[in-house]
């Protein structure tokens, strides 16, 4: 089997897609708009990434699966944070397929399993079997078995970051519901700063900055978005990360074209 190599890495925020002060709230508009601006955009080898939202992180905070197995009422716990991610992925899976797009969805449960929260087994065959006959699969976070922990939250952030690498992306594209990387979060801070140009070195500085999510997100909000991209910007990977509440700007992304938001480049 060729090696495939892509050529964006598309990750769509959970705060896009849903509301991530409800609890199982999609927005189904915002689903079947993002899915029109990725058909528009014709992109080849492209693989989408979603994330939890409301769906995953509330039921993944109740149930404390992030830190493992620690008792038996964990157990259904675990499968209806899994279970509420299919339904998410559902929904967008239902908004690509209907706009035409050949989405194939892979289960991140299913093939891969983390060692201490850590990618460690990826069974990617199938994944890059779909690639190379042209297919654009979509993966997400999701509840996973664990070696050492039984089992934990894999994030979405985590995921790209790693196809990223292992299938030789020239960049990862990241919509969330805000303008990109600020000095603060914006959502508390009106006169936090756009930060629209990093570097590695600039975002090792930002890491002790930001301050942890307070919400539900179990995966660490922005300050969790920016210690997974780090390897991968390491690696010479250029990230873009836009407004994904705004229209076109996704699609503007995948295109190529210069969009409002930060770029992430090494140096
Ligand atoms: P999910 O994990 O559900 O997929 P997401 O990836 O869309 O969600 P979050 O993890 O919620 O996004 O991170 C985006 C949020 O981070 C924004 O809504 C914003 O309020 C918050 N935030 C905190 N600090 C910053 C910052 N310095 N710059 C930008 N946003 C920040
Ligand atoms: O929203 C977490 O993925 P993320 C998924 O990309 C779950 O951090 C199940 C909470």
């Amino acid at each position: 089997m060729s090696e495939p190599r892509v050529d964006t890495i598309l990750k769509i925020g959970g705060s896009v897609i849903t509301d991530k002060k409800g609890e199982l709230a999609a927005k189904t508009d915002e689903i079947n708009r993002i899915a029109e601006e990725i058909q528009k955009a014709h992109t080849q080898d492209l693989v989408v990434v979603h994330g939890g939202g409301s769906f995953g992180h509330p039921y993944a905070q109740r149930y404390g699966l992030k830190e493992g197995f620690k008792e038996e009422s964990q157990k259904v716990g675990f499968s209806e944070t899994h279970h509420v991610m299919t339904v998410l992925n559902g929904l967008v899976m239902d908004a690509l397929v209907w706009h035409g797009v050949q989405a194939i969805s892979i289960t991140p449960s299913s093939c891969l399993i983390t060692e201490s929260g850590r990618i460690k087994d990826f069974a990617d065959v199938p994944l890059k079997r779909y690639l190379n006959m042209g297919f654009m699969p979509v993966l997400y976070g999701d509840a996973v078995l664990d070696t050492k922990l039984g089992f934990t939250i894999l994030s979405g952030d985590q995921l790209i970051s790693y196809l990223a690498l292992e299938l030789r992306a020239k960049r990862i594209v990241v919509g969330v519901d805000v303008d990109g990387v600020y000095e603060s979060d914006p959502k508390t801070d009106s006169n936090s700063k756009l930060l629209k140009n990093l570097t590695v070195q600039d975002l090792k500085e930002l890491q002790t900055k930001l301050g942890k999510p307070t919400s539900t997100d179990v995966t660490g909000g922005m300050l969790g978005k920016i210690t997974e991209l780090v390897p991968a910007v390491e690696q010479g990977i250029t990230v873009i990360i836009v407004n994904a509440t705004k229209p076109n700007l996704v699609y503007k992304a995948l295109k190529g074209d210069p969009v409002e938001g930060t770029i992430i480049r090494k140096g």
